[in-house]
């Protein structure tokens, strides 16, 4: 008795989400419908790419005549999944906007979940993830290394920026060298820059000629204080630190992506505070710790935790010398928070 009640209620609930699911859908699709009727002279179909989605329209570029570098509104086709900057899309020219009507396969995409665990590209088809850090504020390597890890999972290549570095002084030199050292000696690339006096930039503008590369980090390291000093015509808003955190303040709120003059795309990304891992793996998260590769499969037990575990090839390995304890601090927090 009381399991046929439960299967009933059951179903009853299933339906109503089904319907819920029936009338989201039928609104997207009616927006999109009354959205058509609104546009004048829909045109063929022609290639663009995002530049920047605003949610339930998106700016995207032409990519043929005659709106080669035309930057176009957009509506997007209701049954199109998340565009993303750095999106090849198929577009139809309208008055007064145009429709984004089919999205290419991506080469590449940087994936992260969002706040309900549902995964979001971040960017597409890009080939290089700059992970901007800066003397003020505070880096967080712990952060670092969450992005280093989602870019070897996704095999992107990671490299480090450090900003900022006319704020260098004595009092903050000996603990951001000790960083940019001890990332150098995993083979990671660091460039070190300021976007206020220019030193660095001309070889950060070498790295990234005629590579796809997106800016990541936390808030207020400067990324697009670094796109506008990369790309003069580029007017990026730029914010201060907050006084009271000396943290930043969340001033780019939609990725954006940019032309260099010397050629390739960068991509601004909004400054995030946390960056979660819970699409990856054990075994994916531990692979991108890439110093740690050549102890994998060492230790005594199959199934070391790479905690206390007698025998731990990880452990022994740092106390050798040859790994730092910082990086398999970060490892455990990065692997305990799956568990939250
Ligand atoms: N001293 C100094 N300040 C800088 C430098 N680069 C950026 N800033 C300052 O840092 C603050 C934050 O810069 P933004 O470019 O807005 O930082 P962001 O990383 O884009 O921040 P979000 O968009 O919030 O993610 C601003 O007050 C900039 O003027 C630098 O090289 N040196
Ligand atoms: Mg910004
Ligand atoms: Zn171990």
């Amino acid at each position: 008795m009381s399991n046929r009640k439960l299967s009933k209620r059951q179903q009853e609930r299933i339906k109503s989400i089904q319907n819920r699911r029936r009338e989201q859908a039928e609104s997207k699709k009616n927006l999109y419908d009354k959205a058509l009727e609104s546009l004048d002279g829909l045109g063929t179909e022609t290639s663009g790419s995002v530049i920047t989605n605003y949610g339930s329209q998106v700016d995207i570029e032409g990519h043929s005549e005659p709106f080669t570098g035309q930057i176009v509104r957009c509506f997007v086709r209701a049954n199109i999944p998340t565009l993303v900057t750095g999106d090849n899309i198929v577009w139809r020219p309208a008055e007064p906007q145009g429709v984004v009507v089919a999205l290419e396969p991506r080469q590449s995409e940087l994936i992260r979940p969002d706040n309900y665990g549902k995964l979001r590209p971040v960017a597409a088809n890009i080939d290089r993830i700059g992970v901007v850090f800066a003397v003020q504020p505070e880096p967080k390597c712990n952060l670092i290394d969450r992005y280093l890890v989602a870019a070897e999972a996704q095999g992107i290549e990671p490299f480090l920026i450090l900003n900022k570095i006319d704020l260098l002084n004595q009092q903050t030199n000996s603990d951001i060298d000790s960083i940019v050292s001890s990332y150098q000696a995993i083979g990671y690339k660091v460039i070190c820059v300021s976007a206020i006096d220019n030193g660095g930039m001309d070889q950060l503008q070498d790295y990234l000629t005629d590579k796809s590369c997106i800016f990541v980090g936390q808030s207020g390291v400067g990324k697009s204080s670094l796109i506008n000093q990369l790309v003069p015509d580029n007017n990026s808003a730029v914010g201060p630190l907050s006084e009271a955190t000396n943290e930043g303040t969340h001033t780019t709120t939609a990725s954006k992506l940019i032309h260099l003059d010397k050629g390739g795309v960068i991509i601004d990304s909004p400054g995030i505070r946390e960056f979660a891992l819970t699409h990856l793996n054990q075994e994916e998260i531990i692979q991108g710790f890439k110093d740690f590769r050549p102890f994998l499969g060492h230790c005594k037990f199959r199934d070391c935790k790479h905690e206390n575990d007698a025998g731990c090839a990880l452990v022994a390995a740092v106390a050798a010398g040859k790994l730092q304890q910082q990086r398999l601090d970060n490892y455990r927090q990065i692997i305990n928070s799956l568990d939250n």
